[in-house]
């Protein structure tokens, strides 16, 4: 039996939390089995390298060293909780995964696609994301929605430019990837992107229970 893998992605403060705690309601009041977990992170040793990038520091940080950061504790989630709990039937939620490293590591630090391709394929194998919902909301909207909660992380410090360049390639990718991306419009008021979310979630609960 296999589950059900969704992404959640976004720039900072669009609202991926928020809506996937949302969601993770909506499938279990339909008896679903549900995984909520995030990237960076979603074990011991993932949010240990999570600190590592998060943390500010004061020597500048290889994009590629970033990128390989984040594909580590990506390998160590798929092992401990992504495959099983796919593997045991389970939706998986997670809150972030490859998409946002095409637009940080690809849009914002300048990496090529294919760089970032090879290693989904070596890390991945044949696990990609069935459903990516993406919250899209002008990059100065997500901000000051974000920015209320204190001292920034090291990636939170970086400049407007460089989150343009994520929005741009996460607009791109959704494009490219009309079929799995999901796109909310992330501005609008929270009732109303919650309605957009409960509409995806039935379409997929009923394509489950009825798979014909
Ligand atoms: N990163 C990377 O570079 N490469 C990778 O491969 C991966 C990640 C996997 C950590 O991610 C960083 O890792 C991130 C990208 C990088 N760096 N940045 N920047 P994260 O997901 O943990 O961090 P984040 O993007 O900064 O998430 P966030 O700030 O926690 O935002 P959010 O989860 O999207 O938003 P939220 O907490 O649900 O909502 C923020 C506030 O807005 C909150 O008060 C809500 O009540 C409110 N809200 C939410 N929706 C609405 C609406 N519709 N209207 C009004 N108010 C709202």
């Amino acid at each position: 039996m296999s589950g059900v893998f969704i992404t959640f992605e976004g720039g900072e403060g669009v609202g991926k939390t928020t809506s996937i705690s949302f969601f993770a309601e909506l499938l279990r009041a339909a008896q679903l089995q549900v995984v909520v977990t995030r990237e960076p992170g979603g074990t011991q040793l993932g949010e240990a390298i999570r600190e590592i990038l998060l943390q500010p520091r004061t020597e500048p940080v290889a994009a590629m060293t970033e990128l390989l950061l984040m594909f580590s504790a990506r390998a160590q989630h798929l092992q401990e909780v992504i495959r099983p709990a796919l593997g045991q039937g389970q939706w998986v939620l997670c809150d972030r995964f490859t998409d946002a490293s095409f637009a940080y590591q690809g849009g914002g630090r300048g990496i090529e696609p294919a760089v970032i391709e090879s290693l989904e394929s070596i890390v991945q194998g044949s696990i990609y994301p069935d459903v990516t919902i993406l919250l899209d909301a002008d990059v100065a909207t997500g901000m000051g929605r974000a920015r209320g909660r204190g001292e920034l992380d090291r990636i939170e410090q970086e400049t407007l430019a460089f989150f343009e360049r994520v929005r741009e390639s996460y607009l791109q990718r959704a494009q490219a990837y009309p079929a799995r991306f999901k796109r909310i419009d992330a501005s609008q008021p929270l009732q109303q992107v919650q309605n957009h979310l409960q509409h995806i979630a039935q379409e997929l609960i009923d394509g489950a229970r009825d798979p014909g």
